[in-house]
């Protein structure tokens, strides 16, 4: 059976470390399997545009030891991720990443809506110093927080197997301790509660990635960088075998009411306007919880098992 390929969404504001992120997962699983560096997974890039622009990063990192520049505009990239098994390497499936800049992705957007339709599972980036020390910042969050609730209600509507991995980013930014976990875990209660409302398949990912100098070179120091994309293949990788490719937008395509009321290029408008307003919902509720008038008990939460590397 031929692999299949995911489309991986991206969304986060300018500067949040959307392209470190995809560069220190490149490089935490960088290079062919060989026996002198045995790796259970990694990401290969047969592209050789896409291999060009992710060494590109990486160079610019190991010549002036800073962080890559900002992304000007939405680049595709395509990996196979591979898997040595004892029978031998096998490529488990293809996935799309979009990198965007932090602007782009907002549901107003139509290239943001484009690739919100045609995705699979989503990486929520969220600055942890930002989360916790920038209230500014904080406050940019509820406008996040909505569209990632409005795209989980679709998904919950539409019992689509479509997972959220949440990275909290520039935790080496951070003190590590358990006071400053539950700082965060606070911070992020707007957004858990009603994930966890719509039974929504997610995980939190704490991700520190230092750029280190070791005899003059730079690099960055990417140990767990790439647990958020592996955990996201790995739950689509689970369901995919027993359905056929669903995205969001082909999800939406199924119901009844689309079908039957919509010709085909209708129904991405309804897709789209189902988010739009669902989003709309998602704020009212958000102004229900702040008034108070709406509580979950502490005995009704779900409990969501938890990875943590502070
Ligand atoms: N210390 C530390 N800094 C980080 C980390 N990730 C990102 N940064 C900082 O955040 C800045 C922005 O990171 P980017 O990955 O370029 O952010 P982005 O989300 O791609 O931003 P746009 O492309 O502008 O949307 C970097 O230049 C670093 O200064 C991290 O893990 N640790
Ligand atoms: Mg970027």
């Amino acid at each position: 059976m031929a692999a299949k390929t995911f489309n991986l969404l991206s969304i986060g504001e300018r500067g949040v470390g959307k392209t470190v992120f995809l560069a220190g997962s490149y490089t935490e699983l960088q290079g062919e399997y060989s026996a002198e560096h045995p790796k259970a997974s990694w990401f290969d890039c047969q592209d050789q545009e896409v291999r060009s622009n992710i060494e590109k990063i990486l160079q610019h990192i190991q010549n002036t030891g800073l962080y890559p520049p900002a992304t000007i505009k939405i680049t595709n990239f395509n990996f196979d991720l591979k898997h040595q098994g004892w029978r031998g390497i096998k490529t488990r499936c293809k996935f799309r990443w979009w990198d965007i800049p932090g602007e782009a992705c907002h549901i107003r957007n139509p290239d943001f809506q484009e690739l919100v339709l045609k995705s699979h599972s989503c990486c929520v980036f969220i600055s942890a110093p930002g989360l916790l020390h920038d209230r500014e910042y904080a406050q940019t969050l509820t406008d996040l927080f909505d569209q990632v609730v409005a795209i989980a209600s679709l998904v919950n509507q539409q019992r689509l197997n479509y997972s959220f991995a949440i990275v909290l980013t520039k935790c080496d930014l951070l003190e590590s301790g358990t006071v400053t976990q539950l700082q965060i875990e606070q911070n992020l209660q707007p957004l858990i509660t009603r994930l966890d409302a719509l039974k929504a398949n997610y995980q939190r990912f704490y991700s520190a990635i230092p750029i280190v100098s070791m005899q003059g070179t730079a690099s960055l120091n990417a140990r767990g960088a790439a647990d958020p994309l592996l955990w996201l293949l790995a739950q689509l990788n689970k369901h995919h075998h027993f359905q056929p490719n669903y995205n969001l937008a082909t999800g939406l395509a199924q119901t009844a009411l689309t079908q039957q009321m919509f010709p085909s290029n209708l129904r991405k408008s309804v897709a789209l306007l189902a988010i739009a307003s669902i989003s709309l919902l998602g704020i009212a509720i958000a102004l229900l919880f702040t008034l108070g008038l709406f509580t979950i008990a502490p005995d009704q939460a779900p409990i969501t098992e938890q990875k943590v590397h502070l």
